[in-house]
C-alpha cells in the first residue's frame, strides 16, 4: 500500500501531464487529446512511481521499458518524458512537426522512446521480445506495454499474448486502456470484444481489473502484477476518453481533434478545478475504520473451474527489489552503466 502523500503527489503529477498535453495541443492544432488524457494517471504512476528510470540517462541498461503500443497517444508520453527532463519543454511548441524532436507517433530518435509504434497491434510483440531479452541477460527489469481497447482487434497482438504465456513471460505487464471508444466511435460498434477479461484469461494471462483513473488502484495493481510468477499479467483499466476535459469526455470527436479558443480556456479551467479537487481530497482526514463484516470474512470464495492455460494459477512470488516509498516523483539512482 502506498501512503497518502505518495498518492497525492502522483495525482498532481497526472494533472501536470494533462497541463503539458494541453500546452502541446494548443488552439487550432490537431492532436490526440482523448486517448492521451485517458492515460494520464497510468503514465504518471508508471514513470514517477513504479518504473526504474534514470533521469540522467534514458538509455540506462538497467531501466524498465515502457512501450506505447497505441502510439497515437504519444503526447501523454512526451508530457512525462519532459517532466523527467529527457528534453526541454520548449520542444512542445514544435510537436508533430519535422522541425522538432517530437513526432506524431513514437520515434526512437526521441529520448525515452523504446520502439517505433503506432501501427496498432505491434507493441506487445516488441514487449515480449524485450522481456525475453531481459530474462536472458538475467536482469530484474520489467516491460510495460500499453494497448487500447480498440487495438485489441489486431490479430498480431493475440499471437504475442499466446507466446507470452507459452514462454512464461512474467516480467511483462500489459495494460489495456479500456476507454470504450476508438477513432470514429464506440469500440462495441466497430469491433466488439464482449468480455475482454475472459479473453485474456483464456490466453493464460493473469488479469487485474481496475479503475484507470484511481491512483490507489493503479499503484496497487502494478505492485501485484510485479509479484506474479509464471504467467504474464494484464491490467484492464477502465477509463474515460478525454478524461479531465469536460467538453471532450466520452467523445470520439476528440480522438484527434483540435480545440477552439473557447475550448482551450475551458480546458484550463477544468484542470484548475481538478487541482482544487486534489487539494481538497488531500486535506481530508482519513475516515474511521468500520468494524469488519463477519460474514464477509468467513465466506469461502467460490471454486472456479477453468480450462486450458487459464487453469494455471499465477504464483505470488517474494516481493521484488524494495522501492523507496515517498511523495517524490521516482528519482531513481543512476544505475551502474554497462558497456554495450
Ligand atoms: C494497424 C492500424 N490500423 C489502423 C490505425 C488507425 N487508428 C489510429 S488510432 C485508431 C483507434 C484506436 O482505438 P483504441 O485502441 O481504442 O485507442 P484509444 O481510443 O484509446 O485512443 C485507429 C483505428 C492504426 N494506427 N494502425
Amino acid at each position: 500500500m502506498s501512503d497518502k502523500s505518495t498518492i497525492t503527489s502522483l495525482k498532481k503529477t497526472a494533472l501536470q501531464l494533462r497541463r503539458n498535453l494541453l500546452e502541446m495541443i494548443g488552439i487550432g492544432k490537431v492532436g490526440h487529446l482523448g486517448g492521451s488524457s485517458s492515460l494520464a494517471e497510468i503514465v504518471a504512476a508508471l514513470y514517477f512511481h513504479k518504473m526504474k528510470v534514470n533521469r540522467n540517462d534514458p538509455k540506462d541498461g538497467n531501466r524498465d521499458r515502457f512501450l506505447l503500443s497505441k502510439g497515437h497517444a504519444v503526447l501523454i508520453q512526451y508530457a512525462a518524458l519532459a517532466e523527467l527532463g529527457y528534453f526541454p519543454k520548449s520542444e512542445f511548441a514544435q510537436v508533430k512537426t519535422l522541425a522538432g524532436a517530437l513526432q506524431g507517433h513514437p520515434d526512437m530518435k526521441t529520448p525515452g522512446i523504446e520502439a517505433v509504434t503506432g501501427s496498432l497491434g505491434q507493441g506487445l510483440s516488441v514487449g515480449v521480445g524485450m522481456a525475453l531479452a531481459l530474462r536472458l541477460d538475467k536482469k530484474p527489469n520489467r516491460v510495460y506495454v500499453i494497448m487500447g481497447d480498440g487495438e485489441l482487434s489486431e490479430g498480431q497482438l493475440w499471437e504475442a499474448a499466446m507466446s507470452a504465456w507459452k514462454f512464461k513471460v512474467d516480467n511483462l505487464t500489459g495494460i489495456v486502456d479500456c476507454n470504450k471508444l476508438q477513432a470514429t466511435g464506440p469500440t462495441r460498434e466497430i469491433f466488439e470484444i464482449p468480455d475482454i477479461e475472459k479473453k485474456w484469461k483464456a490466453f493464460g494471462w493473469n488479469v487485474i481489473k481496475i479503475n484507470g483513473h484511481k491512483m490507489e488502484e493503479i499503484v496497487a495493481a502494478l505492485d501485484k502484477a510485479e509479484k506474479v510468477r509464471g504467467v504474464p499479467t494484464v491490467i484492464i483499466a477502465n477509463t474515460v476518453k478525454g478524461k479531465g476535459f469536460s467538453f471532450a469526455e466520452g467523445k470520439a470527436a476528440f480522438h484527434n481533434g483540435s480545440l477552439t479558443e473557447e475550448q482551450f480556456k475551458q480546458a484550463q479551467a477544468d484542470l484548475d478545478a481538478m487541482a482544487a479537487a486534489i487539494e481538497k481530497e488531500a486535506a481530508k482526514k482519513p475516515a474511521a475504520k468500520k468494524p469488519a463484516d463477519k460474514k464477509a470474512v468467513n465466506a469461502k470464495p467460490a471454486a472456479k473451474k477453468q480450462a486450458g492455460p487459464a487453469a494455471k494459477k499465477p504464483v505470488a512470488a517474494k516481493p521484488a527489489i524494495k522501492k523507496p516509498s515517498g511523495a517524490k516523483p521516482a528519482v531513481k539512482k543512476p544505475a551502474a552503466k554497462k558497456k554495450g
